[in-house]
């Protein structure tokens, strides 16, 4: 069986380091070992949070440059943006005819984003999952990165997968398996070690975006929340200090050592530091890849033709799973 992988991000907000470590680098890590690499801006998820949408078009665009500029090679493998393929949405409404409404209530982002905005929670925001679900399974994907956050929906596209094929009693679609890579699944708030880093915090304080320059981010890394305790050599005594895990397992990250390895160099040491070297190793890593971005963001008729010519694959490959889906469903077909 062809080996597929499908995952995306939504142009919200500033595209930041949880996005980079959770979700690009591991699709990056993936690269050579699959056969078929699909890479979406999931703009029409974006509409979900009606904020988001006034600088939709720059935040697609600078996705597009992140992916580019971190590794993914736009010729060898598809970029593209979902708007752009409309099979996702004709999916997606098959999809919610017969995803019970108990499975959607259960989502745990639905409820944190719902209850953000108890007066104003629209249905997109209610069916979104069954939208991601349709973005993977129109590909027939088999694989999914994803950080730990997204794990849920992924869990959910395998349960909207196994009723799909039950209800047209065909197997039409594979279930396809979330990859989590342990170390980078979960990049946490420079600001609350107990929150993820996420595009929509309020504080700029709590992440550190891609385009960020070298000030800035050693600025951000100055102000992070820490503890008043040196550092010990025993992995378990940063259960109980969740911010100082968090700076620790991005210089171990960013200079690929173990935890084990890191603690061994900074024991006893005070976060001054610490905090010293990882905004080394964070600058290091990260540079090269924003002037990149900046780079290819200058150019935006070539990162549009990327965009084209993704959207075509993207659509050659869907078309004719379509087909075999609305067949499926005894929907008249006159082509
Ligand atoms: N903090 C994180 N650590 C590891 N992975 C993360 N991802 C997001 N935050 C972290 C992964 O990035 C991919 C794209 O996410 P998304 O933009 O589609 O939606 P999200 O998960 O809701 O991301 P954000 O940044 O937190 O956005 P907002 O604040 O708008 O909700 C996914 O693979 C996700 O797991």
């Amino acid at each position: 069986m062809t080996t597929r992988i499908l995952s995306g991000i939504r142009p919200t907000g500033h595209i930041h380091l949880g996005n980079y470590l959770g979700a690009i680098c591991s699709w990056v890590d993936m690269l050579n070992t699959i056969d078929e690499c699909f890479f979406c801006i999931v703009d029409q998820h974006a509409l979900t949070t009606a904020e988001d949408s006034k600088d939709l078009r720059k935040n697609t665009l600078t996705i597009a440059a992140a992916y580019i500029a971190s590794g993914i090679d736009p010729v060898k493998n598809h970029i593209f943006i979902q708007s752009h393929v409309p099979y996702h949405t004709e999916l997606a409404w098959y999809f919610n005819c017969i995803t019970p409404m108990g499975w959607l209530s259960r989502m745990t982002q639905f409820k944190d984003k719902a209850n953000k905005n108890k007066d104003h929670t629209m249905t997109g925001l209610f069916v979104y999952p069954a939208l991601m679900a349709a973005d993977i399974l129109a590909y027939k994907a088999t694989h999914v990165p994803v950080g730990e956050d997204q794990k849920q929906h992924v869990e959910l596209t395998r349960d909207i997968a196994h009723a799909f094929n039950n209800y047209v009693d065909k197997q039409i679609f594979p279930l396809p398996e979330p990859i989590i890579k342990k170390e980078t699944a979960r990049i946490m708030s420079l600001r609350d070690g107990l929150k993820k880093m996420s595009k929509s915090d309020p504080s700029d304080y709590s992440r550190i975006h891609l385009l960020d320059d070298n000030e800035t981010i050693a600025l951000k890394i100055r102000k992070a929340k820490t503890d008043a305790e040196p550092i010990s050599n025993l992995v378990s005594d940063l259960e109980s200090r969740p911010e100082a895990k968090n700076l620790l397992n991005l210089y171990a990250i960013f200079t690929q050592n173990s935890m084990e390895k890191v603690l061994e160099e900074f024991e006893g040491k005070l976060f001054s530091e610490i905090k010293s070297k990882l905004s080394d190793a964070t600058i290091n890593h990260m540079e090269p890849i924003r002037l990149q971005m900046i780079k290819l963001l200058n150019d935006e008729s070539t990162l549009i033709q990327h965009l084209k010519k993704g959207a075509n694959a993207a659509n050659s490959l869907v078309e004719p799973h379509m087909q075999e889906i609305r067949h499926s469903l005894n929907l008249l077909l006159c082509l």
